[in-house]
């Protein structure tokens, strides 16, 4: 396992089962932080001057079975997660509550598909910058746990999908 930069797993389920009276729940958060999900070729569409919305992309691959409720970033005072879908001859994007991660299989979040929604932007993103982004994780028996990533921005998909998909940012 080699990430250098940047995957930082916070594990809000482990704090939660600590409270938990009893504490059968109880686990190390090392060993919860293991079973969040492998994140790859995660990139920010960059955006131009006066723009308030952009998407991110990325590969999510669930080691359990999950939901993604949810993201946050300091960046955009909206996060939400979409999905594409034509309607008739029309694409049309609307928010979900949630999206299944089935364990072991990628899910692809992508332009034309399933995204994360970035919108009230408070600055523009610019190719090259990275972006705080921290998506939260609902497990199968309700636990919920945050991931926290750093993600490029990039005017367009890097790498063209090939490649081992490591976030490194700075790679061209
Ligand atoms: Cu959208």
């Amino acid at each position: 396992m080699s990430t250098p930069l940047s995957l930082v797993a916070v594990c809000l389920a482990a704090a939660l089962a600590a409270m938990a009276p009893g504490g059968a729940l109880a686990a190390a958060p090392a060993a919860q932080a293991q079973q969040l999900p492998r994140i790859e070729g995660a990139w920010v569409r960059a955006t131009v001057a006066g723009q308030r919305g952009t998407g991110a992309f990325m590969r999510i691959t669930a080691p359990r079975p999950m939901q993604l409720v949810g993201a946050s970033t300091p960046v955009a005072g909206v996060a939400e997660v979409h999905e594409m879908k034509m309607e008739g001859e029309v694409m049309k994007m609307r928010a979900v509550t949630h999206l299944e991660l089935p364990a072991g299989r990628a899910v692809e979040l992508k332009p034309g598909g399933y995204h994360l929604m970035l919108m009230e932007l408070n600055q523009s993103l610019k190719a090259g910058a990275t972006v705080p982004i921290t998506l939260r994780l609902r497990d199968a028996a309700g636990a919920e746990s945050r991931l926290e990533l750093k993600v490029p921005v990039a005017a367009k998909a890097p790498g063209g999908g090939q490649g081992h998909g490591h976030m490194d940012a700075h790679k061209h």
